[in-house]
């Protein structure tokens, strides 16, 4: 049943029994308890109680911009943040800002995105008020070229911040996927408007899986993708979790800036869970080895018999156990 028809039921605030409730909706009395859970952990009080049955008593946890406080004073990303409660991707409302000349750091975030965007055409699963979905307006002062390090040292921001809210180690599986327990818990997607050697805008777009639930994605995906509160056991403050997202992109962000990539790269390396491992890239021709680690550009390094290449694109799949080690 749709989490959605029990909300606009409840949506007056009286108390109705769950044998009325499951009655008008056509459903069974269990499913009525699945909704009441799924509402709960998208923020929504709901108070049960026995002999009355549920009521709703409102909403939390909503990535209003006033919820999203930081901590610090920005050091590069002073824009506003902005504010949907859907939109088709806020990667695509970002762009539209962009172009309007939104000034850098101007954060867009959704409490669902009803066409979220993966990689080449891919799609991100984003159902409403449980996950992070943010795209933030960059404008780097670099070629066209360095880009790529954009996702990288986001990727290492997210992974980073992902621990401190768990605990638990987060890893990054190149270039930009954030895994907690060998299963996908964050994407990213930078998008780039640029003239030959000159970038205009880019924008940075992150989605965190925080409360969703197994059930709240498509079969398909359950068993490779995962959310911080199924490995924590608890639900996550979303606005929290924005904010201090936010404060770590924007450290590092001026340390890509004003230190180069050395650090950054360090940190990459400690989270990065292919190192070591035996890959298969599909890229312009596919290629096998072990990995070595990233280099100064972000490239893979991969160990063939042929002798190490660097892969500047590509999907990589773990081919096989760890050789060597
Ligand atoms: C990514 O693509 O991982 C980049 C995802 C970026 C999403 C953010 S949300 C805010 C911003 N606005 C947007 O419109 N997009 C960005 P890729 O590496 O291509 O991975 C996509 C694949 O991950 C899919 O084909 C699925 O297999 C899987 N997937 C889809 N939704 C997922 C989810 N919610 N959690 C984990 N895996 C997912």
């Amino acid at each position: 049943m749709g989490a959605d028809r029990l909300l606009r039921l409840l949506g007056d605030g009286a108390w109705r029994s769950g044998e009325e409730i499951a009655g008008e909706l056509g459903v069974t009395r269990a499913a009525v308890w699945k909704a009441v859970e799924r509402l709960r952990r998208q923020g929504y009080a709901i108070d049960a109680a026995a002999g009355r049955g549920y009521r709703l008593a409102g909403t939390t946890d909503r990535l209003l911009p006033g919820e999203i406080r930081p901590a610090v004073e920005p050091r590069r990303l002073r824009g506003p943040v902005v504010h949907r409660d859907v939109v088709d991707s806020t990667n695509r409302l970002a762009i539209d800002l962009a172009r309007d000349g939104a000034e850098e750091g101007t954060a867009v975030v959704a409490e669902e995105q009803t066409a979220g965007r993966g990689r080449l055409g891919r799609t991100w699963e984003s159902p409403p008020r449980l996950n992070l979905y943010l795209s933030v307006v960059l404008r780097p002062p670099m070629p066209p070229v360095d880009v790529p390090l954009l996702a990288l040292v986001a990727a290492v921001a997210v992974a980073e911040a992902i621990a401190a809210e768990t605990g638990l180690r987060a890893e990054i599986k190149w270039p930009n996927d954030v895994l907690l327990g060998g299963r996908k818990a964050a994407g990213i997607l930078t998008e780039l408007e640029a003239e030959a050697d000159r970038v205009r805008f880019v924008v940075l777009g992150i989605g965190v899986n925080l409360n969703a639930g197994r059930d709240d994605l498509p079969p398909e995906l359950r068993d490779k993708a995962t959310s911080l509160a199924r490995e924590c056991g608890r639900p996550v403050d979303r606005a929290g979790f924005t904010a201090r997202l936010l404060e770590r992109l924007d450290a590092d962000y001026d340390e890509l800036l004003a230190a180069g990539f050395t650090g950054l790269r360090r940190r990459y390396e400690e989270r990065h869970a292919l190192t070591g491992r035996w890959v298969a890239v599909e890229g312009a021709r596919r290629i096998e080895g072990e990995v070595r680690g990233i280099d100064a550009d972000g490239a893979l390094l991969v160990e063939t018999t042929a002798g190490v290449e660097r892969v500047l694109s590509g999907e990589v799949t773990l081919a096989g156990a760890y050789r060597g080690g």
